[in-house]
C-alpha cells in the first residue's frame, strides 16, 4: 500500500494529466440508435440523459446527488425503449469525454424507477429504484467487468423481458472502488437515462426490492467499503437490493447477451476511434498491477499528502 502510493505519488508530480481523472456518460446507444449527453456542466442540450454539473464522483452513500449523479438537471427529451431493448451506455473520461474512462476498479449496477408522470419533469428525489442488473468480477475474481469500460467498451444492459410499459428513469451506475478501503472512499458515478417503454408485459419489482437514492446504499456495507480489495482474487458482494426477481436470467451479462440486433459501427461514435493520450500509459501499468494505475487516475496531491 505504501509503496503503491509512493509510486502513485512519483508519478503524479511526473505527468500531473493524470490527476483527477473521473468521467461521464457521453452518449446511450438504444437498439442502435445514439443519443448524445452533454458535457458535465457544458451547454444544456436536448437529451435523454440527465446532465451533471462535474465528472467529479459522488462521495458518500447519504449524499442526495446519489439520485441521478452531481447535481443532476432534468433533460428536455425521452426515448422510446421496449422490453428486450439492448441498450449501451458510453462512459468516457475527462470534462469533454475525449479519454476513456479511467477506472477499472468496481462494479456496473442498472436500476429503473418509474417516472410519476413523463421523466422529462419527473423531480425523482422519492423515485423507487430496482436493480435490473449488477456485474463485477469475471471469471478470473480479479479483473473486473469495469476493465472493459476503461478499454473503451460500453456498458451493456438489457431491459427487463416482462416489463410493463410506462415511463422509466434507467440509472447506470460505475462504483470505483480504488480508495474503498476506507469508509467514505468509494466514488460513486450514476446517471439518468429517460425513457418510455412500451409493450405489454405486465412485469414489476415488488416492494421489498425497492429503494431510494440517497437510501439503497450505506457508507460501510460490504462491497462499498473493502479492506481487501487490495487483495485479489477477491469475492465481491454487491451493494444494494438484489436483482430483481422479475427481471430473470443474465440479461445484463458483459459481452454474451443473445442479440438479434447488434448495432452498426456508425452507432458507437466513442468506441475505439479517437486516440487518447494518457490511456497508454495507464493500460501498461494496469497490465502490470492491478491497482495502481486507478489509484493514479484519482489521487489528487492533497489526499496523497494526507495519507
Ligand atoms: C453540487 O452538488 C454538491 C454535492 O451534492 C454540492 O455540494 C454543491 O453545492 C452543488 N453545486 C451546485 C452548483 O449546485
Ligand atoms: C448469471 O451469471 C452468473 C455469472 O456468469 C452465473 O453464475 C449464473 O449462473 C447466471 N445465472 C443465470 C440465471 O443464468
Ligand atoms: C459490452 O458488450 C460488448 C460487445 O459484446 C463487449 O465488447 C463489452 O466488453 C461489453 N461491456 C462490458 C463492460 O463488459
Ligand atoms: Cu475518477
Amino acid at each position: 500500500m505504501t509503496a503503491h502510493l509512493l509510486l502513485a505519488f512519483s508519478l503524479a508530480v511526473l505527468f500531473p494529466i493524470l490527476i483527477s481523472a473521473h468521467g461521464y456518460v457521453g452518449s446511450v446507444t438504444i437498439d442502435g440508435t445514439s443519443y448524445p449527453g452533454n458535457e458535465p456542466g457544458g451547454a444544456t442540450s436536448d437529451t435523454i440523459i440527465r446532465q451533471v454539473s462535474t465528472i467529479d464522483p459522488v462521495k458518500g452513500a447519504t449524499n442526495p446527488s446519489m439520485n441521478c449523479g452531481m447535481n443532476a438537471t432534468l433533460a428536455a427529451d425521452v426515448a422510446d425503449a421496449n422490453p428486450g431493448s439492448q441498450i449501451q451506455v458510453h462512459w468516457v473520461g475527462g470534462s469533454t469525454g475525449d479519454s476513456n474512462w479511467p477506472h477499472n476498479v468496481g462494479p456496473i449496477i442498472h436500476y429503473m424507477a418509474k417516472c410519476n408522470g413523463p421523466c422529462s419533469s419527473y423531480d425523482s428525489t422519492n423515485a423507487e429504484w430496482f436493480k435490473i442488473s449488477e456485474l463485477g468480477l469475471q471469471p478470473d475474481d480479479t479483473t473486473w467487468y469495469q476493465a472493459n469500460i476503461m478499454a473503451g467498451q460500453p456498458a451493456n444492459v438489457t431491459i427487463p423481458q416482462t416489463i410493463a410499459p410506462g415511463s422509466f428513469l434507467l440509472r447506470s451506475e460505475l462504483i470505483s472502488l480504488q480508495l474503498a478501503v476506507s469508509v467514505g472512499g468509494a466514488e460513486f458515478y450514476p446517471a439518468c437515462i429517460q425513457l418510455d417503454i412500451g409493450g405489454s408485459g405486465t412485469g414489476a419489482a415488488t416492494s421489498s426490492e425497492e429503494c431510494t437514492f440517497p437510501g439503497c446504499y450505506t457508507d460501510d456495507e460490504p462491497g462499498i467499503y473493502d479492506p481487501d480489495i487490495y487483495n485479489p482474487p477477491l469475492t465481491y458482494t454487491f451493494p444494494g437490493p438484489p436483482v430483481a426477481a422479475f427481471v430473470g436470467g443474465n440479461s445484463s451479462a458483459g459481452g454474451s447477451q443473445p442479440s438479434g440486433s447488434a448495432p452498426g459501427p456508425s452507432n458507437t461514435p466513442a468506441s475505439g476511434s479517437s486516440p487518447t493520450p494518457t490511456s497508454s500509459g495507464m493500460s501498461f501499468y494496469s497490465s502490470h498491477f492491478l491497482f495502481p494505475s486507478d489509484i493514479l487516475s484519482c489521487l489528487s496531491l492533497p489526499v496523497v499528502s494526507a495519507y
